[in-house]
């Protein structure tokens, strides 16, 4: 079909009246509010007889039962060596930068959530952003290289919204200059390329199970390791450094996961599959329905990886889009339906990191427009298709009012 019919094709799609009302413009189109996620939870039933095992036991925290078995059961289904949980994704990240046992500069992105750079302020490590490739939105491995210093000692790519980084390409720069990469996977649980899974990139990989993520544990989170000896150590970190009762091995934290929360994790695994096949039937139907729209990408699928659909962001190009990304935004609100402009503002727009001198020469010019172009649309398992379609009728019509 020509682009040209396509679009029209996709603005003069009637719009469906909605519980016989086509009057979005004096009320909201949803009565209740349509969140850009809401968290995946099993059958409450379910969690029953994991909950009387945990009152029976009164094993409540301190690597438990459900600890150790949620650890093995997640390094088996994400095809991983090591699996360190945690009481949540930054605090992971915090323990991964700890582990590494560095001080000077660390390479990582603008473009996500500002928990990526809090973790080096954390420990006192230097961030330097870089920017990101216009297609991933991940760090472009030129940009890494030029920002390597005598001061570099690590490099923390972001998979943003589960697209991988370029992994081979950074693990290339990281040997030639000797450098650790900890990839911030926060987005990226279950993704694999070539039937591998992304997060055996890199020295380490931190994963979110918040109540956001594609896999919850309400809260939760966890470091990918891949040698026995820095399981061990980041195992000891996350419990205040203990290696015994009488010996501290390091500036430890207290970081575990605890039992009623491992149990959970390990009931949510059995629904995980189904979530992401919901998932992906949403995405496509977004890319089916919004490509044609002028001035509006996505980012493109790679044919090698196995996504998780944790995120559908759009990207409304300043100059040829008739909507602005803000617009949009609020035409979407008004109708109760709150997408996110996942990540605006940049992490250095925000202090403590709104200082030139953290940021590489040349900018971040790809990061910045990325940032006040992107829209995420709602997108989680429990979305009906009656839903989306509703969703995809404001867009529409807010596309045909800007367009006259
Ligand atoms: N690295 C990256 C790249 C990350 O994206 C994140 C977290 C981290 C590291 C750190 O991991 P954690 O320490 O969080 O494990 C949310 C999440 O709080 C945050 O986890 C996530 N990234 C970030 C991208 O998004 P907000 O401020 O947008 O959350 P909030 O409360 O506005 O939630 C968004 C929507 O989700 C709400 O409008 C409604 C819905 N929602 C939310 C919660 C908490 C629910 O339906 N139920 C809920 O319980 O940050």
């Amino acid at each position: 079909m020509a682009l040209d019919e396509q679009i029209s094709k996709a603005i003069e799609r009637p719009i469906s009246p909605i519980n016989g009302r086509s009057d979005f413009e004096q009320q909201a189109i949803f009565d209740e509010p349509r969140f850009v996620t809401k968290p995946s939870l099993p059958p409450l039933d379910d969690f029953l007889p994991y909950l009387e095992e945990i009152w029976r036991s009164a094993r409540l925290t301190n690597g438990g039962p459900f600890h150790r078995q949620f650890e093995q059961a997640l390094a088996d289904y994400l095809g991983v060596k090591y699996v360190s949980l945690f009481a949540n994704g930054t605090l992971a990240l915090i323990t991964a930068m700890q582990a590494l046992g560095i001080s000077g500069e660390v390479i990582t992105t603008p473009f996500s959530f500002v928990a990526t750079a809090h973790s080096l302020n954390w420990n006192q490590l230097t961030p330097v952003f870089v920017d990101v490739n216009d297609s991933t939105y991940n760090l472009d491995p030129d940009n890494i290289e030029a920002a390597i210093t005598a001061k570099t000692r690590a490099i923390v790519p972001v998979h943003v919204y589960g697209q991988p980084c370029d992994v081979e390409a950074i693990e290339e720069i990281a040997r030639r200059h000797n450098l650790f990469v900890v990839y911030d996977a926060a987005h990226a649980f279950g993704v694999s390329r070539n039937g591998s899974s992304i997060l055996n990139a890199g020295d380490l990989s931190v994963l979110s199970f918040h109540a956001t993520k594609v896999f919850n544990t309400f809260e939760g989170g966890a470091i990918i390791s891949n040698n026995a000896e820095m399981k061990e150590k980041i195992d000891l970190l996350k419990n205040f450094g203990f290696r015994n009762e009488v010996t501290i091995m390091g500036t430890g934290i207290n970081a575990k996961l605890n039992e009623i929360q491992s149990a959970f994790g390990l009931l949510q695994l059995k629904h995980l599959r189904s979530n992401i096949t919901l998932r992906k039937r949403i995405a496509k139907n977004y890319e089916q329905s919004l490509v044609g729209l002028p001035g509006v990408s996505f980012l493109l699928e790679q044919t090698d990886t196995e996504y998780n659909y944790s995120y559908f962001p759009i990207f409304l190009d300043a100059e040829d889009c008739p909507v602005s990304r803000d617009a949009l935004y609020d035409a979407l609100k008004a109708n109760n339906i709150f997408a996110r402009r996942y990540f605006y503002p940049l992490i250095t727009e925000f202090p403590p990191y709104n200082q030139p001198s953290l940021i590489a020469e040349g900018g971040l010019p790809v990061a910045a427009k990325a940032s006040q172009e992107v829209l995420c649309l709602p997108i989680y398992p429990e979305l009906k298709p009656e839903e989306q379609c509703i969703i995809l009728d404001v867009i529409y019509k807010t596309f045909k009012t800007h367009m006259g």
